[in-house]
């Protein structure tokens, strides 16, 4: 199948048009940056991210719930920043969307954050590139907030959210050394336990006094296993985007989409094990220098 077919396929929400599509730019198949080419839509696309066991998935599976209650068409992207091919991850979240996976209107998959340099990988820009192609009204993407990985996606999405829960004491720690930069909108889930209300009123606190002219975070409260403050939180996302604050951070994200794929394409050719035997049989001769060795190398 050509490039152009099956991007045909894609925007009519053929969701095996869409899955393919993803393998191919996942994979660098040839046809892949055919299909990247024919991009250029843009979806609200809304980045979680949050300590593991935060309720992430379970925020995201409430918060798509009231989405697809809203007449919504909703893609879900779950970000496995460990291992390529965890299955057990993808299928946890499966189980725990239950019927999300039945409707029509949602299309779910997990990829991996492989070939990144300790972040999101280049290749997850172009498959998002990739679903705002697909007639989708809202993009979520799922990311574990450990390194890095945090800090990015708020440089992939429009909309940041980032999730805490009310014993999370590391987590005001983080918040007070940066993560409040990224966040565009804050959830304290799990306010079903003690602690919840000095944990909104502590946040609440800080989002004031970082409060920037054009955008202050607003905190709310979730218990993303009953929906409640789903309706809120919406709201705040919504007002986020309408907002102009997203403006500012564009141009930060194309940045660092063009270094990512600029580093790429330096790099193609270049690999491990075959740099390994040309510098074991560089070494044998005389003079052997790495830094000529480097400079002269051609991939
Ligand atoms: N009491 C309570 N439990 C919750 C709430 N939200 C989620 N949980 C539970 O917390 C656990 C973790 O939820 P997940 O949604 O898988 O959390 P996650 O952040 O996606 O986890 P990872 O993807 O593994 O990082 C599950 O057992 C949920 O049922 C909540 O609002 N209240
Ligand atoms: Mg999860």
């Amino acid at each position: 199948m050509d490039a152009s077919t099956l991007m045909n396929g894609i925007r009519q929400g053929d969701q095996r048009a869409l899955a393919r599509g993803i393998s191919w730019v996942e994979n660098q198949h040839p046809q892949g940056l055919e299909l990247l080419k024919l991009t250029g839509k843009k979806v609200p696309l809304i980045g979680i991210t949050g300590a593991p066991g935060a309720g992430k998935s379970s925020l995201v599976n409430a918060l798509v719930s009231h989405w697809v209650s809203k007449g919504y068409r909703v893609a879900i992207l779950a970000i496995d920043p460990s291992s390529p091919f965890h299955l057990g991850a993808l299928l946890g979240d499966r189980l725990r969307m239950p019927g999300l996976f039945l409707e029509e209107s949602v299309f779910i998959r997990s990829i991996a954050a492989r070939g990144s340099l300790g972040g999101l990988s280049a290749s997850i820009m172009e498959v998002c590139d990739l679903v705002q192609e697909g007639p989708f009204d809202r993009i979520i993407v799922e990311t574990v907030g450990v390194g890095q990985s945090e800090i990015e996606i708020a440089g992939l999405a429009d909309t940041t959210l980032v999730l805490t829960v009310p014993e999370g004491g590391d987590d005001v720690q983080a918040l007070k050394s940066g993560v409040m930069e990224i966040a565009d909108v804050f959830a304290v889930n799990k306010c079903d336990r003690p602690g919840s209300e000095a944990m909104l009123r502590h946040l609440r606190e800080l989002a004031h006094t970082h409060a920037q002219s054009s955008w202050e975070v607003p905190v709310i409260g979730t218990v993303a296993t009953q929906g409640e403050g789903i309706e809120a939180l919406d709201e705040a996302l919504e007002s986020h985007r309408k907002s102009g604050h997203i403006s500012a951070k564009k141009q930060h994200l194309l940045m660092e989409k063009a270094y990512q794929l600029i580093q790429r394409n330096r790099m193609r050719g270049v690999h491990k094990e075959i740099l390994k035997k040309q510098l074991a049989s560089a070494q044998t001769k005389p003079g052997f220098n790495l830094y000529d060795f480097v400079n002269n190398y051609d991939a």
